[in-house]
């Protein structure tokens, strides 16, 4: 039995209860690369709706040019609308984000918020304001801001600070539009270390949710991380994805495959660095982040379009397996007690008892420091419990 078959017993199904979302530039991925030409023909979004709906997923997300050509007429632009909208009626598929392209026109090439050239910063903002109109039409309740342009190849070509300077003018002035128009709109922005320029700026999760801290209204910013970009800087994406959540920024995720520091190879999800993908599993879960599950992939150009189905559905099947093995991982009475031997639930108690100070802990009396560095910390037997689980030998 094929292992994508959807009568496997041992896969479960996806349903739009799990909403699943795919960005339409996804699965319409030509297959074009640096080295090669498109692989694939283009991909009407209607039929993408349509396939999409049918493999169970929930909505999709887009960016203006992926729906409606750079450059179409206003007459063009609403018939391009009409018939998608017309799709998602019939499909009943949702829009839950969208995105502006600031990266593939060469008009972009030094960047687009932050390109040294003031009419091309203006022109960007008013382009991203008109999706916005577009993304608030069509239901859309977060607008992922990907920078992929804003950066440099060479030191003395970007004045960072300055480019922080304008960064921030522009997420102020979206903000300012988005209450100004009231829509129920939040912005995430998708942190990534590099690829296309040189060096990005807002390379990481981190870097991004210093920089909200700064705007005007950070209520309505937070990050949008995929997987692939942190583990693409070295970090451990999990980890970047609890921090967001912990800080209340986790507005969106972004979710595929990676294996380590190389290219951005935007494998399916589950693919790439598996270990990596239990964990960011069970890290939303246990944060309960109830969003969008959003996939931003890229079906291989070695794929003609059932290929491209193909690593679509196995990137919900994937999330749906990894869930499944998360929340077993969990109940697992052995997990618990590995738990609770390695001392997890202590974590969650304050250091200090309320009431105290500095000065009660100055008091305290020491307790024995050598005994407490002999002990194990018991975290080898946690970590293979999680293996067995994972490669499916327990539970
Ligand atoms: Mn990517």
């Amino acid at each position: 039995m094929s292992p994508s078959s959807p009568t496997s017993p041992a896969i479960p199904e996806p349903t739009p209860a799990d909403k699943f979302s795919f960005g339409l530039w996804t699965v319409g991925y030509p297959g074009r690369d640096p080295f090669g030409e498109p692989t694939r023909p283009p991909m009407d979004p209607v039929h993408a709706l349509e396939r999409l709906a049918g493999l169970g997923a929930y909505g999709v997300n887009f960016h203006d040019d992926d729906l409606i050509p750079f450059g179409s007429s206003d007459a063009e632009r609403e018939a391009i609308i009409g018939r998608f909208t017309k799709g998602l009626a019939e499909t009943g598929m949702v829009v839950t984000t969208a995105t502006t392209n600031l990266f593939t026109h060469p008009v972009f090439k030094d960047g687009a918020f932050t390109a040294n050239v003031r009419d091309v910063r203006r022109f960007a903002i008013r382009k991203v304001m008109r999706n916005i109109d577009l993304a608030a039409e069509l239901g859309a309740r977060v607008y992922v801001a990907w920078g992929g342009r804003e950066g440099a190849e060479s030191g003395a070509s970007k004045d960072v600070a300055a480019a922080l300077d304008r960064y921030q003018e522009a997420f102020n002035l979206l903000g300012e539009y988005i209450v100004d128009q009231g829509y129920d709109l939040r912005i995430a922005i998708e942190p990534k270390p590099n690829e296309p320029r040189g060096d990005i700026l807002l390379p990481t999760v981190g870097h991004a949710l210093a920089f909200i801290e700064t705007l005007d209204r950070p209520e309505l910013v937070g990050v949008n991380p995929e997987i692939g970009h942190e583990e693409m800087a070295g970090l451990n994406a999990a980890a970047g994805y609890a921090q967001a959540m912990w800080q209340g920024k986790l507005f969106h995720i972004d979710l595929n495959g990676q294996h380590g520091p190389r290219y951005d190879q935007d494998l399916r999800f589950g693919a790439g660095n598996v270990r990596g993908a239990f964990w960011v599993v069970d890290t939303l879960l246990a944060g309960g982040y109830d969003g969008p599950v959003h996939f931003d992939f890229k079906p291989p150009r070695t794929e003609d379009e059932e290929g491209v189905w193909v690593s679509a559905r196995a990137c919900m099947t994937n999330y749906l397996v990894l869930r499944e093995k998360a929340r077993a991982f969990r109940a697992d009475p052995e997990v618990q007690a590995a738990l609770e031997a390695a001392r997890l639930p202590e974590l969650a108690r304050p250091t200090l008892d309320a009431g105290e100070g500095w000065q009660q802990l100055a008091e305290w009396p020491l307790p024995d420091v050598e005994a407490l560095a002999v002990r194990g910390a018991g975290l080898e037997l946690l970590d293979q419990l999680a293996l067995e689980h994972l490669y499916g030998v327990r539970g």
